[in-house]
């Protein structure tokens, strides 16, 4: 089996060549975005054996999306290509600060119970607070893999709330109930005050009680891991941002990489630091490939200096 699963909805990204308005006449470049998808690209980056389970058209994206992937490394064995629904769109206003999205009815939205039924064998799955955003399908294959549990595999949950596809008030309570139900959840400390209105990390573990092992990242501050009565907070280390999209699925498949390698909890709070860092200084959602050398630092010395 694999290493990691990494399931979700990837799209085409239109983003303008360089910072203006979203009006005729600008240049757009076309790219593949994802939140799981980055997640598995980091992951095979750092050497590990990543699949990425999603549905997309059978349109020039959805080819794109499995080409990029596979020259990532990722396996793409399991992706559905759907010959009805076309892959997901999305535009970014870097000058506007938002995004639009063109992603319902998507391949993707039509994830189902059977679609999760059909993910390979795994140690681990991880999954985001975006796909039960997509359609009531989705919201239902989502709770299903969580709370029912089909496969034996720990889970993982990034709550990654998406204010464009469903405001606070409804997402809080699902967002909320999926959470506790997973193994190992990942959340902003601002992204939970926006939700569930919890303004310290440790209000944030008060509501998010059931979760086995819960990592609550701080920003610029730093990140803390709860597990059980105990915990562990490594400092973010100081990085010039030039753009924050894609640190989270950085920072994830850091942690995750380090429990793929049975390192402790805080060793995995110092990759996730150092794969985000990477991303952070950069305009795309991915950063440059990281030093082999370093990551083997961190896993074994507890840190990569
Ligand atoms: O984490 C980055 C994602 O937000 C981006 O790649 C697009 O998956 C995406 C989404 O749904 O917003």
């Amino acid at each position: 089996g694999f290493d990691v699963v990494c399931l979700g909805e990837s799209m085409a990204l239109l983003a303008p060549e360089s910072i203006g308005p979203l009006t005729d006449g600008t240049a757009l470049r076309l790219s593949v975005a994802g939140a799981e998808s980055n997640v598995a690209v980091n992951l095979a980056g750092l050497g590990a054996d990543v699949a990425w389970c999603g549905r997309v058209g059978a349109d020039p994206f959805g080819a794109m999306i499995i080409d990029r992937l596979s020259d990532a490394g990722v396996d793409v064995g399991s992706i559905q290509v759907d010959t009805t629904l076309p892959t997901g769109v999305y535009f970014k206003d870097p000058q506007g600060g938002t995004v639009y999205y063109y992603r319902s009815g998507s391949a993707a939205s039509a994830i189902d119970t059977s679609f999760i039924a059909r993910l390979p064998t795994t140690k681990l799955i991880h999954v985001s607070g975006i796909t039960p955003a997509l359609s009531p399908h989705c919201a239902e294959a989502v709770q299903h893999l969580i709370v029912d549990r089909p496969h034996p595999a720990t889970i993982s949950f990034d709550v990654n709330h998406r204010e464009k596809l469903w405001p606070a008030e409804f997402a809080a309570p699902v967002l909320r109930r999926l959470a506790n139900a997973s193994d190992l959840v990942f959340v902003g400390r601002d992204e939970a005050e926006n939700l569930w209105g919890t303004a310290t990390p440790q209000q944030v573990r008060d509501h998010l009680d059931q979760v086995a092992t819960l990592v609550v990242k701080d920003g610029a501050v730093g990140a803390t891991v709860y597990c059980g009565n105990d915990e562990w907070f490594v400092p973010t280390p100081p990085v010039t941002v030039v753009e924050p999209v894609g640190a989270g699925d950085a920072f994830a498949a850091g942690y995750l990489y380090a429990l793929t390698r049975n390192a402790h909890r805080e060793v995995g709070l110092r990759l996730g630091h150092l794969m985000a860092a990477a991303v952070l200084g950069v305009t795309g959602d991915i950063g440059p490939a990281p030093d082999p050398a370093q990551i083997e630092r961190v896993i074994t010395d507890g840190d990569g200096r």
